[in-house]
């Protein structure tokens, strides 16, 4: 079976009024335009099913939504945190629990960036404006689909080779982001105004989070954006 096409794990989100897990469907697309099988996860912290889960995935999409609770990071609540879920904060730390145990590749968006500084150990910044600077406002209006802002990548980097370009222009529709960077990952990029918008694992072949939706950019046939997913779902092929 040498054409099997490996299967990658989306992280839902929840939906409380409808009770629902779901994500959206540009980054079903987006994973299907580069040869996976996208694959929505459970939304439970059960131990056994998420480490059945991890197992049979050959790499993991972690994808945006609300705020990670700051007590994951060892902060008190700041009142300019936005919308939380517990839900999906307590099953996608069992999931990442097993999955990151594992070198297989990843590729995290948004709040996936979050997601793995936090799991790595690093801390965010709860409101930029509010913590960082308050003239670093990171949300865009619609549409999505248009670049935001500048993306300086880091020279000899892991993004700057996969996309072969050392800017990228980018969407932004964020207002936590990095603060102090996790062990075991790197700085890959940074925006104008100083903001960390993109990390790579050392400790796997293949690990890189961005703070910005490549998957709206995709859509427009942004070529590093669509450089991002087919380099993310080749390595889970390996
Ligand atoms: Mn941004």
């Amino acid at each position: 079976m040498a054409d099997k096409k490996p299967i990658i794990a989306l992280t839902p989100s929840y939906y409380k009024d409808s009770q629902a897990q779901a994500v959206y469907m540009r980054y079903v697309k987006a994973i299907e335009r580069a040869g996976g099988v996208p694959l929505v996860i459970p939304m439970t912290a059960d131990e056994g099913i998420q480490a059945q889960v991890a197992a049979l995935c050959d790499g993991a999409l972690f994808t945006g939504g609300d705020d990670i609770h700051p007590s994951y990071y060892g902060c008190c609540l700041h009142e300019h945190c936005g919308e939380l879920t517990p839900l999906r904060d307590e099953y996608e730390f069992v999931f990442g629990k097993h999955f990151l145990a594992t070198d297989k590749p990843f590729l995290a968006i948004c709040r996936g960036i979050q997601f793995i500084n936090v799991f790595y150990g690093g801390t965010l910044y709860q409101d930029l404006p509010a913590e960082y600077n308050r003239d670093s406002v990171h949300r865009q209006e619609r549409p999505y689909n248009v670049p935001y802002h500048s993306v300086s990548l880091v020279k000899d980097g892991k993004i700057a080779a996969l996309c072969g370009m050392d800017t990228l222009q980018v969407n932004s529709m964020h207002h936590q982001s990095i603060k102090k960077i996790g062990v075991g990952l790197v700085l890959e990029g940074v925006s104008p105004d100083g903001v960390i918008e993109a990390v790579a694992a050392t400790d796997r072949p293949y690990g890189v989070a961005v703070q910005w939706h490549p998957e709206h950019l995709a859509e427009v046939g942004d070529e590093a954006s669509l450089a991002l997913f087919q380099s993310f779902v080749d390595s889970c092929k390996k």
